[in-house]
């Protein structure tokens, strides 16, 4: 599906996605997932290809040897399926999100009331806005967005596009909720310039060192005012623990993707609010199908900063569910009460935009 305008990191540019949807069928209801990876494997380690395998080959058949043995009850149980997979979270909760979809549905009860959410009816937004081919453009970008309502500007930042470009957006925007993401694209040795950014009043700087780097982080955290909030490096609970024991950030981004599922996401969202680390919901440029199970994930309560969740127009021409995604000029989106993630795939625009189909039985 192509973007309507390319997004831009520290790691390259995206024009179009190719996302894997993952449906689940039991008793005639289907349960929808996305697996979150990207096209290339710059983000983390997992890109679309290689996740199209382990779905097929590892995590699928594992699951229905499983259900047919009643070896699992809930959707809670799935993730234990394919622990004994190394890495490739985004690949096991693609499907782990689809079985939570499909108990709700059969439950008839909307996601987020399976999770253990709905403490937000409404959940704040913000955007992330990627590298932009001029500053002024960019200034164009966040004036808009912030005319839209959204809470919160997140630019991305890389070596030569950061001190000199938060300045100016500062100069012009004094006053909004705004940070930096710099996808892992900063060193140690880079310190005084990310110590530069605590001027200008970020709500924090996200993953600035590298994607597995949880100590380095942790000796930056120490010199800088700004918060460092942690996203690549939190792939399970135990990495949270180990960043909130060595101070590493003072907030969380949780994806659904990239820990493996709600049953992870869950954990990470529990252990950060016991040691009052508040977290936020991440964003990889999903379709409807991720978008939807990201917003039944911000209703839980220690969500209070507000997400890369935002309206499907952001991205998507038309979107591959209904009614696509809108966002209030407040800047939030209202939480839907229909059973499951609450919004119907669009089989005819899916079925248009579908490239490859497997059934594994
Ligand atoms: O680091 O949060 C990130 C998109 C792709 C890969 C990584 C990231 C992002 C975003 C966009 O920031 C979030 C979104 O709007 O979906
Ligand atoms: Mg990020």
């Amino acid at each position: 599906m192509p973007l309507v305008h390319f997004f831009e990191t520290s790691f390259g540019r995206t024009t179009h996605r190719r996302i894997i949807l993952v449906e689940v069928i039991s008793q005639g209801v289907s349960g929808w997932g996305e697996v979150t990876c990207g096209e290339n494997p710059f983000y983390n380690e997992e890109w679309t290809d290689a996740a199209w395998m382990i779905v097929r080959d590892y995590v699928a058949p594992r699951i229905l040897s499983s259900s047919s043995k009643s070896a699992f009850e809930s959707a809670a149980d799935v993730g234990a399926c394919s622990e004994h997979i190394r890495g490739h979270y985004m690949a096991r909760g693609g499907v782990e999100a689809a079985v939570w979809d499909l108990e709700a549905r059969l439950k008839s009860v909307p996601l987020w009331e399976l999770i253990g959410g709905g403490w937000f009816k409404e959940i704040a937004c913000g955007v992330s806005i990627g590298i932009q081919n001029t500053v002024p453009q960019l200034l164009k970008t966040i004036e808009k967005e912030v005319a839209a309502g959204y809470q919160r500007i997140k630019i991305k930042i890389k070596p030569g596009w950061d001190v000199d470009v938060v300045r100016e957006v500062r100069r012009i925007f004094p006053a909004i909720r705004l940070m930096a993401d710099a996808n892992s694209a900063y060193t140690l040795a880079d310190a005084d310039r990310l110590k530069a950014l605590d001027e200008f009043h970020l709500m924090m700087i996200e993953q600035p060192l590298a994607h597995d780097e949880i100590v380095d982080h942790a000796a930056l955290q120490a010199q800088l005012d700004t918060p460092i909030c942690l996203d690549e490096c939190i792939r399970t609970v135990h990495h949270a623990e180990q960043a909130i024991r060595l101070q590493a950030c003072g907030i969380l981004n949780i994806k659904l993707g990239r820990v493996g599922g709600f049953a992870e996401a869950l954990r990470i969202h529990d252990l950060a609010q016991a040691h009052s680390i508040p977290v936020w919901c991440g964003g990889m440029l999903e379709s409807g199908v991720g978008r939807a199970h990201n917003i039944a994930l911000s209703t839980l309560p220690n969500f209070v900063l507000p997400g890369d969740v935002s309206a499907s127009l952001r991205y998507w021409a038309r979107d591959i569910i209904t009614p696509p995604i809108e966002v209030s000029p407040q800047g939030t989106i209202t939480v839907s009460e229909a059973s499951g993630f609450g919004y119907e795939v669009d089989r005819d625009y899916l079925h248009h935009v579908t490239v490859r189909e497997e059934t594994v039985a």
